[in-house]
């Protein structure tokens, strides 16, 4: 399962959407979002139903990944493991310039949205279109409520770049971990975030290294 973040500047719909904005996934399947679309500079973005164009809490959020013009191969990309197939997962596009993604051009999609009904997505987009203000910005996160990533976007290589784009490494789902410990409560849950620190500390160092080389 593939989603296209970005259409090419000649494709019919341009370039803010995601292609195809709709599709079904089954609980422990991949989504696989390929940000394709270049010029490009999208997220993939968590969302509610009754907000389109603003993060969720506890969402997930692929951050800013920019693909610039020319690149034909080795496209970034990011895996969604569905977790929760029952219920739809809505996200959106938190790109602002040179206009709204989401609230303007109604950049957003749907997994397991219901075919049919008042909560469709052709509803969602609608409410997008029409919303007001600036779609919302996240922070980065693998984690999300009914889908979640185990790594964030890539390879950010050959001109491509990130901002905001989730660090680490998140905890074993349900679905892969074979210890239950793990995953019985949210305080658990918390304990092994803390050990995921020492390498998230490391890399940021790491980070803020490659941005003093590069600045400096
Ligand atoms: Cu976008």
């Amino acid at each position: 399962m593939e989603i296209q973040v970005g259409g090419s500047t000649t494709a019919t719909g341009g370039p803010a959407q995601f292609i195809p904005p709709s599709v079904n996934a089954s609980k422990g399947s991949v989504v696989t979002f390929r940000f394709s679309g270049v010029p490009g500079n999208h997220s993939v973005s968590q969302s509610a139903f009754d907000s389109p164009c603003q993060p969720l809490s506890g969402g997930f959020d692929s951050g800013f990944i920019y693909v610039p013009s020319g690149l034909s191969s080795d496209f970034p990309e990011w895996n969604l493991t569905i977790t929760d197939d029952s219920t739809p997962i809505w996200f959106y596009c938190q790109q602002l310039s040179p206009a709204p993604h989401c609230s303007g051009a109604g950049m957003v999609g749907s997994i397991n949205a219901p075919g049919s009904g008042e909560n469709n997505f052709t509803a969602f987009q609608s409410a997008a279109r029409s919303s007001s203000g600036a779609p919302g910005q996240g922070e980065g996160a693998l984690a999300g409520q009914g889908a979640s990533a185990s790594a964030p976007p890539g390879p950010l290589t050959s001109g491509v770049s990130g901002y905001s784009v989730p660090t680490g490494t998140a905890p074993p789902s349900s679905a892969s971990s074979s210890g239950s410990a793990a995953t019985s409560s949210s305080s658990t849950g918390a304990g092994t975030s803390l050990t995921a620190n020492g390498p998230l500390v490391l890399l940021a160092v790491v980070l803020g290294a490659g941005l003093a080389d590069f600045t400096g």
